[in-house]
């Protein structure tokens, strides 16, 4: 900017900017009027980017005071005062000179400002500040826009800035939600712990209980223990004494047997001895049965030879020739438990003991015989008391090997019961080691002996031989059921068959 001062008081002040009049007012301290100076006017023109400033002299306001020359109240007042008149045509006359002489100095100086103007125009236009300032300009509108165009991209990157912040938070808080859950769960977790310690910690007292009970039972029982080994040991001793004991009497036994079985060969030799003369062990005479040999005048009881079926050698029997007619095969005999019937099935099949004495003829003959003709069976039996009740069946057969040599029966009476002890149609015969029996358990294991169990039935005449005193209270003793009950032991018994028309 630049300041031009006129030779009669007026200032010019350039600067670069458009070309307008800005306004034009008394201000400034160069505007101020001081005391004893001429009043001065202040006025400020702009042109581009020039203003320009004058000062210029204002004129003296006459002698007159606003109270002279008139104001708002002159005017309201009802009646002048009568000199006044003339004083406002001199003043007016005064104005229009003022005017006048103002009008042709403004006329003046507009000239010269534009003259001034023109040549400063031309000053400026050749002046290479124009185009520094220009290039400044550029560089400062380039620099606007660069400014402007970071200023957008730094928004931009703010707006993302702010999107992720706000992700971020988002994210944050649900974090911080799943936090608070985690907290609460994790809470009511260590209560449920806090619960299962509790109660771990009182079963733990209970089980300390329990074993300290345990230990002084298990105290208790040690010291029982060692009573009973002691007793055990007392015990032993006692039975080796025993043990000893029989072994004594088992010689002395053995020795009674001895004398026992030589008393019954003598006894043999003299049945032989008698029969001799009677036609008892005749080989030479074919009987069939002991029924035939009785009807051939043979009528002593002894042991005979008989010839079954089509065998080519004959088999020794006893036959009893008196018994209620005699003529009677006997199928089995016990009397005094000589003979052991733990036998196999091989051997209640072929036979064992010996017919003078205890025997079983031998399941496969009875089976030959009972295949010839019809025959009936008789049970004679006798207690340990001299009862000698016996059963009788009017038809007595029995099946092949294959069939287990089942049992059949028909038309019992007799004495020994009212009802057969006998199981009546087809029980099958079983031994140790067959069982055929109807029963889940084993009864020739039970009971003992071979017979036809059922399951396991009334009667077992091939039981355990007790003697008299031990014989009762024997569940696998030689009972007969409907004569002294299923626990008693019987003294003898023989099964006897012959043809039903004898
Ligand atoms: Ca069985």
């Amino acid at each position: 900017m630049r300041k031009i001062l006129l030779g009669w008081g007026l200032m010019l002040t350039a600067g670069v900017m458009g070309a307008s009049v800005v306004g034009a007012s008394g201000g400034g301290g160069r505007g101020q009027r001081r005391r004893g100076e001429k009043r001065r006017g202040l006025h400020r023109v702009q042109h581009g980017h020039c203003s320009y400033t004058f000062i210029l002299p204002e004129m003296e306001r006459c002698q007159a005071s606003p109270v002279q020359y008139g104001s708002t109240n002159m005017v309201q007042r009802d009646k002048p005062p009568p000199a006044e008149s003339d004083w406002s045509a001199q003043k007016l006359q005064h104005l229009e000179t003022a005017m006048e002489n103002n009008t042709q100095w403004l006329q003046k100086l507009e000239k010269y400002i534009q003259e001034n103007i023109k040549m400063e125009m031309v000053h400026i236009q050749d002046h290479p500040v124009h185009n520094q300032t220009a290039t400044m300009l550029e560089i400062g509108t380039n620099l606007l826009t660069q400014t402007a165009e970071q200023t957008h991209k730094l928004n931009v990157v703010e707006a993302k800035v702010m999107n992720q912040t706000s992700r971020i938070e988002i994210k944050l808080l649900e974090n911080s939600l799943s936090t608070n859950k985690l907290e609460k769960e994790l809470l009511v977790q260590t209560s449920k712990i806090t619960k299962l310690q509790d109660k771990n910690s009182h079963l733990e007292n209970k089980v300390q209980v329990l074993e300290s009970q345990q230990r002084d039972e298990l105290e208790d029982m040690r010291e029982e223990k060692n009573r009973l080994q002691g007793l055990v040991r007392t015990q032993t001793t006692a039975i080796e004494a025993l043990e000893r004991q029989l072994r004594v009497a088992s010689t002395n036994n053995s020795a009674l047997q001895r004398q026992h079985q030589q008393l019954m060969e003598s006894v043999h030799t003299l049945i032989n001895m008698v029969s001799t003369g009677t036609g008892i062990l005749l080989r030479d005479q074919r009987f069939c049965d002991c029924a035939e040999a009785y009807k051939a005048g043979h009528n002593i009881s002894g042991v005979y030879y008989i010839y079954i079926s089509n065998m080519t050698e004959p088999t020794q029997v006893f036959c009893d020739m008196e018994t209620s007619g005699g003529g009677w095969t006997l199928v089995q005999r016990r009397v005094n438990g000589s003979v052991d019937f733990q036998r196999t099935w091989k051997e209640y099949k072929m036979g064992f003991g010996d017919p003078a004495g205890e025997h079983w003829l031998g399941n496969e003959l009875a089976f030959q015989m009972t295949s010839q003709t019809q025959y009936a069976l008789r049970v004679e039996l006798r207690d340990w008391e001299g009862n000698t009740p016996y059963s009788h069946y009017d038809k007595f057969q029995l099946a092949s090997e294959k069939q287990q040599y089942r049992l059949f029966l028909w038309g019992y009476s007799g004495t020994a019961g009212e009802q057969s002890s006998l199981v009546s149609h087809g029980t099958s015969f079983s031994t140790r080691d067959a069982d055929n029996d109807n029963c889940l358990c084993k009864c020739a294991l039970m009971l003992t002996g071979g017979w036809w169990f059922d399951a396991c039935g009334l009667s077992n005449l091939n039981g355990i031989y007790y003697t008299v005193g031990h014989n009762i209270r024997k569940l696998n003793g030689i009972k007969w059921h409907h004569f002294r009950g299923p626990s008693y032991s019987l003294s003898s018994t023989a099964m006897m068959i012959r043809p039903s028309d004898f």
